[in-house]
């Protein structure tokens, strides 16, 4: 048999040095509780903070702090260091060109592209990494992964034309596998499943020229653009953009998403629990931090393995626990009901609870403070891609194909480091929430009898004004989970269902939003619909890849009522965002045709003229556009707003 892999550390073991905590600690309790306040409403996360700030275990709030008042050129977007004639400032009156020339729009616009580039790139990225496992498991290269949805897989491989008749599971896998690979590159030159949408809104994209040809291709063509001397129109530079989110929204993310439930089911209804709660003091706690459930997957697998949890006992400790956090977590949620220990601001408090033995981490949104505060604890923080390094993890090589191994020896070391846990420093704060999950767009045609008739008659009856996708992340600018939570409960008041998913809808899971029971914070027409359904007024549909769930559940609306996307009562909104890839689904939304509303602004307030071509001309181009309200409140009107006119348009 195989030997277990043995890890690395990354660099050294980072120790943060008594001096610097007691510089950071606080204590001044009338701070401390205004800075709690203004600092998150999770319950469950207040006294973690605390214990940091008295502490001086620094945080993402006391970075936040630190680094006030930002750099206004940065903050407006008309900074530039591309190349090393500069770096180059826009200073009106007289600084009003960068060495080169660039003036503010063209500034602003190559930063915003190159914002939505990383974006598609870092979720397209991911996307390539299931498929791949597909392909390898078609391919007989890994024995660790199955087929767990093939029903699924022959519908895909019939939507791509791949012959399914009489063909086994593999072959089809290896088929298809191989068909989204060559989707990355351009020798096809389309993406297929450009065709689930409206034909109307297809339309809208070849006139414009934005129908992405391929996927790692929309993102080269960015980064040319942004190389100096290339892109110098600003209304061009942003059209790629568009194109480029639209190849991760429809490309890399929606093959994520449909690949991931090919390999690990598609999720159904089920029902789990969500805060820092969820961290038992009695058991080895392991959480997941990240978004691949390539890695996820097999980590709830090793967690299971007798002999392992035979060993936690030994160690003393009672069982495993598995819990996640971010989008891996929403993965994890969604098809296995693993418990959530948070969202994105809640992973370092994950760690202050003083019971976590081990982070396992893949990438994106780990903070690279982790190794800092874990050292703080007995906490190990264990990285597995390498495009992720972290210093002071420890690093284990992860792929497919060594995919149980490596997770059975990452396993073995958390429990291994019980004993190193400090039962005096353990606080694990409140009880969970329990929460309903797993509305994939099967679970949902189910919970309505088949087909999405029944909602799309809710809709044109007024029971249900429309549909709202509230996405993306926390930001330390916005008070923790208050935009997610103040939003969805004024969209349910008025009757508005919210479709929610990464740290948002975790923000809605804490908040008790996603229960039938919050069925009583909605109006009373949506009320009795979720009551009659027993469905909570705000649906998970899992992680941010999965906003492909989302499109694809517009465009089967649109589709069944033979209209593009941006005729339907519909809306977007991302009230927290912080990440590139916010950005691009921001953008993929909006290319789609749903109006989408930002609760904090992009760096782009330099040029007028890109902000009125996002907010106002995009209108005559997607038909949809992009707004910005920090207040949820106002922005739930904004939002109510555009749901009525669009019900009024389609006489409904
Ligand atoms: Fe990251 Fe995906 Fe944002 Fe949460 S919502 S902070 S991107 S974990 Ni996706
Ligand atoms: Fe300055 Fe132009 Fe170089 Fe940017 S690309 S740093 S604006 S000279």
């Amino acid at each position: 048999m195989a030997e277990e892999p043995k890890p690395v550390l990354v660099r050294e073991r980072l120790d943060v040095c008594e001096l610097d905590r007691a510089r950071m600690s606080l204590l001044n309790p009338a701070l401390i509780a205004q800075k709690l306040e203004d600092r998150t409403i999770d319950e469950n996360a207040k006294p973690l903070i605390e214990l940091t700030m008295k502490e001086g275990l620094e945080t993402v709030w006391d970075r936040f702090e630190m680094q006030q008042p930002p750099c206004k050129y940065c903050e407006a977007g008309t900074s530039c260091a591309r190349c090393t004639m500069g770096p180059c400032r826009i200073i009106p009156p007289h600084r009003i060109r960068g060495v080169c020339g660039a003036d503010a729009d063209l500034i602003v616009s190559r930063n915003l592209l190159d914002t939505i580039a990383t974006g598609a790139a870092a979720h397209s990225d991911h996307g390539r990494d299931i498929v791949e496992t597909l392909y390898l498991v078609g391919s007989g290269k890994t024995k660790d992964y199955g087929i767990a949805d093939p029903e699924k897989l022959r519908r895909l491989c019939e939507e791509y034309g791949i012959a399914t008749g009489n063909v086994g599971p593999e072959k089809l896998a290896a088929e298809l596998g191989r068909a989204m690979l060559e989707e990355y590159g351009m020798v096809k030159n389309t993406l297929q499943f450009l065709n689930r949408a409206p034909k109307g809104t297809q339309e809208t994209w070849t006139k414009l020229g934005i129908s992405p040809r391929g996927i790692d291709r929309e993102v080269v063509d960015c980064m040319h653009r942004i190389q100096m001397g290339v892109g110098a129109d600003y209304v061009n530079i942003l059209l790629q953009g568009l194109r480029c989110s639209l190849s991760d929204g429809w490309g890399g993310s929606m093959m994520g998403t449909d690949v991931s439930d090919i390999l690990f089911g598609t999720p159904s209804v089920l029902t789990s629990k969500v805060n820092l709660a969820v961290l038992q003091e009695d058991q080895v706690n392991i959480a997941v931090h990240g978004h691949n459930p390539v890695l996820s997957e097999m980590v709830v697998n090793a967690c299971r393995d007798p002999g392992l949890i035979e060993l936690a006992k030994k160690n003393g400790a009672k069982g495993i626990n598995l819990v996640g956090l971010c989008c891996t977590g929403s993965e994890l949620l969604m098809r296995k009901g693993v418990p959530m220990s948070g969202n994105h601001l809640n992973q370092e408090l994950v760690i202050a609870t003083g019971a976590l033995e081990a982070m396992i981490v893949d990438y994106q949104c780990i903070f690279p403070s982790l190794p800092r505060i874990a050292s703080c604890y007995h906490t190990q923080i264990i990285s597995t891609s390498s495009k992720a390094k972290i210093p002071g993890s420890f690093f284990f090589d992860f792929s497919p194909g060594n995919g149980y191994l490596t997770a059975k020896a990452i396993v073995r070391m958390a429990v291994e480091n019980f004993k190193n846990r400090n039962p005096q420093r353990v606080l694990i704060p409140g009880v969970p929430v329990p929460l309903m999950s797993g509305f994939s767009n099967e679970a949902i045609k189910g919970a309505l009898g088949g087909s999405f008739k029944p909602l799309i008659d809710l809709i044109a009856a007024g029971k249900i004004r429309g549909a709202v996708g509230i996405v993306g992340c926390n930001n330390p600018h916005i008070r923790h989970d208050y935009g997610h939570v103040t939003l969805a409960k004024e969209l349910i008041k008025r009757n508005i269902l919210c479709v929610e998913t990464g740290c948002a809808a975790i923000a809605s899971g804490k908040a008790g939003l996603l229960l039938p029971e919050a069925a009583s914070l909605a109006g009373d027409d949506l009320r009795a619909v979720c009551e009659s359904l027993k469905i909570p007024p705000v649906l998970h549909m899992g992680s941010c890849v999965d906003n492909s769930r989302i499109l694809v559940l517009a465009a089967e609306l649109g589709n069944a009522l033979n209209v593009p996307i941006h005729k339907l009562p519909v809306a977007g909104a991302a009230p927290e965002w912080y990440s590139q890839k916010a950005v691009s689904i921001g953008a993929y939304f909006v290319a789609s045709g749903v109006y989408t509303v930002l609760g904090v602004m992009p760096h782009i307030t330099g040029s007028p003229a890109v902000v009125s071509l996002l907010t106002e001309g995009l209108k005559g181009a997607v038909n949809a556009s992009f707004a910005v309200e920090p207040d949820p409140v106002k922005a739930a009107d904004l939002i109510s707003g555009h749901i009525e006119r669009k019900r009024t348009e389609l006489g409904i």
